[in-house]
C-alpha cells in the first residue's frame, strides 16, 4: 500500500465508503422492491444500521486489516460486509441479488452459509463479540504450545452495536478476558445511540469507558470528526462543542433527521449570541451545517484511520465511535429507522446523487470519480485481501479405535470419564497433545482433576501452586503454565460455550487443530444454550461433557436436576448426543467423538445407519455420578458399532416377544432388574440399551426420507433392531430425563409405547426414593408393562 493515509488513498477510500453504502442499501432495496418477492414478506431492512458502520468498515477492510486479523461483524451490517467483499472480488453479484433468498448472501454473516470469507458468524447479538475475545485467547493458547508460530499473530476484532452491549454475556466474557490476560482484541462500538426500538440512555459512553478501563482495556473515544474539530477552533467553537456535549441523544437524533434548517433554528435559539457563535453558524449554508453536525468521529475517515494507526501495542482496545444511524440516508437519526426501508422514490434520488446510471446499480466502479483502473489498482493493494484464502486447513489427528481404561466393578460414567482422561493424560499421544479441556469452576466436580494434575492449567505466564510450594497436602496440583492444557474458567457457563466455540474453530482460524472438551453440570447447559446453539451454527467442533445429570444426582438438590437436556441433545443441530450407561460404552463413544469432531467430508449418508457421519459435528455426552455395576464383556467390533449408532440389545428379544424395555443412561439397573422380575410372566422380553436417542432418531428420520425418495431398501439402525419384533409387543421406555426423548420409538414399526421419564423435579432424597417418586424405578417399569403388554398378572408387580 502507498503511504499511510496519503491524500490520494484517502480520496479513494472516501469513494469506496460511498460505494459500500450504495451497494449495501441497494442490495436491501433490490431484495424488497426489485426481485420477485411473492411471499409479500418484507426482506429485513437494516439500511440505517449499515449506514452507521459504513465508514468504519471501509477504513477497516480497505486499509487497517491484515489477512491474519479476524472479524465478527455486527449482524445487521451484513450487507456492508458482502458489499466490501464484492468490491474486493470475493463475493458474486448473483449472491448479492439473492440477498436473504434461498442460497443467497445471508442476512447475518454466516461462516457456513456464506461463501465470502466470513470469519465468525453473528446474529444473536453479543455472541460474536465474545467470540473474538475467546478467539484471541485460543490464538494465545495455540502459540504458547509452539504451534502456528510461522504465521503472524492476528487481531480479533468485533464490530458491535451500542445496544449490543446490553447483552450480559459480553461482560461475563470481559471479566474472563481480564483474568486470562487478554491481548490482541479490538471491540469497535458503533455508538449511534439507537437500538431497535429506542434511543439509548444518556451518557452510556462514560459507563462503557469506565467499565472497559476497569477490565484493563484501553478506551479510544472517536467523538468529533475533522469538520467539527475545525469549527471548534473557530471563535465561538467552544460553545458549539459544549452544546453538542450536553445535547440529549433523542434531540440530536431528531435534528439529524430534520436536517440543516432545523439545526440552524435550534442552535440559534439555544446558543445564538449575535456574536462569534452566530457568525460561525452563518458562515455555513444549511447543507454545510448539517454536514458539520453529522460529522461525528465514526464518520470521519482520517480520524478513524489515525485512531487505528495509533495502536502500537497488543492490549485490548475498545473504540467508542460516535455515529449516526442512517448516516447519509433520508432515514438518518429517525428513532424508527432500524427496520426502515427507503422508498423507491428515495432510492431513486439516492441513485442520482451517487451518479449511478439506471441498469448499472451493481457495477463495481459506476459513479466513482477516480478512474476504474486506479481503484482496481488500489483494491489490488489492499493488505487484507493480499493473502488469498484466509480459511485455513489443519490435518486430522489420528485417534486410536479404543481408549484404555480400567473398569471397576461398580463405576459411574462420570468416574469413567475421569479415568479415560487420566489415561489419555498419562500417554504421549498426539491426541492427548491436542486435547484442551475447559470448565466453568467445576473442573474437579466433573472428574477432570486427574487429567489436570497430569497436564496442568494453561496461562500465558507460569504461576506456581502455593499450596504445593507450601507443602500443604492437596489432591490437586494447580499449576499454571504456557504449556498447560486446561483452561479454568469462572462460573459463567456462557463463557464455557464461547470458549468451546473459539477453540473448536482453531483449525480454520489458526490452522492448528485442537480437540476441545468442556465439562459442566447438565442443567446449566440451559444457562449457555444460545451460546451452544451459536457455536454449533458456526460449526465449531468440541466435546461437551455434562455431569451430573437428571434426578440421579439425588441429594444434590432440586435446582440441579435436569429434565429437558436429552431433548436439547436431540434437537440441537450440529450436536450428536450420547448418554451411555456403562463405562465401556463411554470409552467407545469418546474414541468416536474425538474422531467425529474432526470430520468435514461430504454429506452422503451411510447406508448402514443413514447418518451423515462424514460431515462430522460436535458431541454432547450426558453422564452421571451414579455408580452402577459394570458388565464384564468383550468389546466386539459389532457392539462398538451399535453403541456408536445408538442402541444394541442387551437382551435380544425372542421370536414371540411380548415386551421390550428400552432404557437410556443411569437407569440401566432398574431396567435390568425389571426385565429379570418379569421374565417368568412375559414371553421373550427384549432389553434395549440406547446409547444415543439422538442418533437413533436422526438415522430413522433420514431412512424415512430416503424411502420417500424411492430408495425403498433404506433401513436405519433402529428399524433393523426392531425388524423381528411382533407387531403386538409393547415397549416401555425409561430414562432419567423427559419421557418424550424415547416416546417416538413406537412410531418406528407401529408398536404401543409407554414412555417413562421425569416430568417434574425439585425433590432431594436418595436415588431409590426419587426414582420411586417420579416413577422411573423397576416397579414403575413393571406397572407400565402390565398395562401395555397385557397378560397374566406380573407377580413381582409392587415387589420391586
Ligand atoms: C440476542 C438477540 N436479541 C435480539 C435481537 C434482535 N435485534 C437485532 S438488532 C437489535 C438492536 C440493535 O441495536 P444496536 O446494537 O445499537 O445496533 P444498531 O443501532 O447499530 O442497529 C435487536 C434487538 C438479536 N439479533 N439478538
Ligand atoms: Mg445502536
Amino acid at each position: 500500500m502507498t503511504s499511510s493515509g496519503s491524500p490520494q488513498d484517502l480520496s479513494i477510500l472516501a469513494e469506496l465508503e460511498r460505494k459500500v453504502l450504495w451497494l449495501a442499501t441497494w442490495t436491501i432495496h433490490h431484495a424488497n422492491h426489485v426481485r420477485d418477492n411473492a411471499d409479500g414478506l418484507k426482506v429485513g431492512g437494516h439500511q440505517a444500521s449499515c449506514a452507521s458502520l459504513a465508514t468504519i468498515m471501509t477504513a477497516l477492510y480497505f486499509r487497517t486489516l491484515r489477512p491474519q486479523d479476524r472479524v465478527a461483524v455486527k449482524p445487521h451490517a451484513s450487507p456492508n460486509f458482502h458489499a466490501i467483499q464484492y468490491l474486493l472480488g470475493r463475493q458474486t453479484r448473483d449472491k448479492l441479488e439473492a440477498f436473504r433468498g434461498f442460497k443467497g448472501a445471508q442476512s447475518y454473516p454466516s461462516r457456513t452459509k456464506d461463501t465470502d470469507d466470513v470469519d465468525f458468524s453473528t446474529g444473536s447479538v453479543g455472541l460474536g463479540v465474545a467470540q473474538t475475545l475467546f478467539s484471541s485467547l485460543t490464538q494465545d493458547y495455540v502459540r504458547s504450545h509452539g504451534w502456528g508460530l510461522a504465521r503472524p499473530e492476528g487481531r480479533m476484532i468485533a464490530l458491535l452495536g451500542d445496544a449490543e452491549l446490553d447483552e450480559g454475556n459480553i461482560f461475563e466474557a470481559m471479566l474472563e478476558g481480564w483474568k486470562q490476560g487478554l491481548r490482541n482484541c479490538w471491540w469497535i462500538v458503533d455508538y449511534n445511540r439507537q437500538s431497535l426500538d429506542a434511543v439509548v440512555r444518556e451518557g452510556l459512553w462514560e459507563r462503557y469507558q469506565n467499565l472497559f478501563r476497569n477490565f484493563g482495556w484501553d478506551v479510544v473515544l472517536l467523538k468529533y470528526g475533522a469538520l467539527q474539530e475545525t469549527a471548534f477552533a473557530e471563535p465561538g467553537g467552544e460553545v458549539l462543542r459544549q452544546w453538542i456535549d450536553s445535547c440529549p441523544n433523542q434531540l440530536y437524533s431528531a435534528l439529524v433527521f430534520q436536517g440543516g434548517a432545523a439545526w440552524r433554528k435550534r442552535l440559534n435559539d439555544e446558543i445564538g449570541d449575535q456574536g462569534p457563535v452566530t457568525a460561525l453558524l452563518e458562515r455555513r449554508s444549511d447543507d454545510e451545517l448539517a454536514r458539520l453536525m453529522n460529522n461525528l468521529g465514526g464518520h470521519d475517515l482520517p480520524s478513524i484511520i489515525a485512531a487505528f494507526d495509533a495502536v502500537d501495542h497488543d492490549r485490548p482496545v475498545c473504540f467508542i465511535a460516535y455515529t449516526i444511524k442512517g448516516y447519509g440516508l433520508p432515514l438518518a437519526g429517525h428513532k424508527d429507522n432500524h427496520a426502515g426501508l427507503m422508498t423507491p422514490a428515495q432510492m431513486e434520488t439516492f441513485r442520482k446523487s451517487m451518479n449511478i446510471r439506471p441498469g448499472e446499480e451493481w457495477s463495481r466502479f459506476e459513479g466513482l470519480e477516480h478512474p476504474a483502473a486506479e481503484i482496481e489498482a488500489f483494491l489490488d493493494r489492499v493488505p487484507f485481501a493480499s493473502a488469498g484464502n484466509r480459511s485455513l486447513l489443519a490435518e486430522r489427528i489420528a485417534v486410536p479405535e479404543s481408549l484404555a481404561v480400567t473398569i471397576q466393578t461398580q463405576m459411574s460414567t462420570q468416574l469413567g470419564f475421569g479415568a479415560l482422561l487420566n489415561e489419555l493424560g498419562r500417554g504421549d499421544t498426539s491426541v492427548a497433545a491436542r486435547m484442551v479441556t475447559a470448565s466453568p469452576d467445576v473442573t474437579v466436580s466433573t472428574s477432570l482433576g486427574p487429567w489436570v494434575n497430569r497436564r496442568g492449567l494453561f496461562a500465558r505466564e507460569a504461576l506456581a501452586d502455593t499450596f504445593k510450594s507450601e507443602r500443604i497436602p492437596s489432591t490437586f496440583n494447580w499449576e499454571f503454565s504456557p504449556k498447560g492444557q486446561h483452561i479454568e474458567l469462572g462460573i459463567a457457563e456462557m463463557n464455557l460455550f464461547s470458549v468451546l466455540s473459539a477453540l473448536g474453530l482453531s483449525h480454520v482460524i489458526n490452522g492448528e487443530r485442537l480437540l476441545p472438551i468442556g465439562t459442566l453440570y447438565d442443567p446449566f447447559i440451559a444457562r449457555g444454550l444460545d451460546a451452544l446453539n451459536y457455536a454449533c451454527y458456526q460449526d465449531a467442533r468440541f466435546i461437551l461433557v455434562a455431569t451430573p445429570s437428571g434426578i440421579t444426582l439425588a441429594p444434590e438438590g432440586g435446582a440441579h436436576q435436569s429434565i429437558a437436556e436429552p431433548l436439547i441433545g436431540m434437537a440441537q443441530d450440529g450436536l450428536a448426543a450420547f448418554e451411555p450407561a456403562f463405562v465401556d460404552e463411554l470409552a467407545v463413544i469418546l474414541a468416536f467423538a474425538l474422531d467425529y469432531i474432526q470430520r468435514e467430508g461430504g454429506a452422503e449418508p451411510s447406508e448402514r445407519n443413514w447418518l451423515r457421519d462424514e460431515t462430522g459435528g460436535s458431541v454432547y455426552l450426558r453422564l452421571s455420578t451414579r455408580p452402577i455395576e459394570q458388565i464384564k464383556r468383550n468389546m466386539t467390533p459389532a457392539l462398538r458399532q451399535s453403541i456408536v449408532d445408538g442402541a444394541y440389545w442387551l437382551r435380544a428379544p425372542g421370536p414371540n416377544c411380548q415386551l421390550v424395555v428400552a432404557y437410556t443412561g443411569a437407569v440401566a439397573p432398574e431396567a435390568i432388574q425389571a426385565v429379570g422380575l418379569m421374565a417368568e410372566d412375559r414371553r421373550d422380553i427384549g432389553l434395549l440399551a440406547i446409547s444415543s436417542a439422538d442418533r437413533l432418531n436422526a438415522g430413522w428420520a433420514a431412512a424415512c426420507r430416503a424411502r420417500e425418495r424411492g430408495l425403498i431398501h433404506a433401513r436405519s439402525h433402529i428399524e433393523r433392531l426392531f425388524a423381528g419384533l411382533p407387531r403386538h409387543c409393547g415397549i416401555v421406555t425409561v430414562l432419567d430425563g423427559h419421557p418424550a426423548t424415547l416416546a417416538w420409538l413406537g412410531a418406528v414399526s407401529g408398536h404401543c409405547v409407554r414412555p417413562l421419564g421425569v416430568e417434574h423435579f425439585g425433590q432431594t432424597g436418595s436415588i431409590d426414593e426419587l426414582y420411586r417418586h417420579y416413577g422411573i424405578d423397576a416397579s414403575a417399569i413393571i406397572a407400565a408393562a402390565q398395562v401395555i403388554a397385557p397378560g397374566r398378572p406380573i407377580r413381582y408387580l409392587g415387589a420391586a
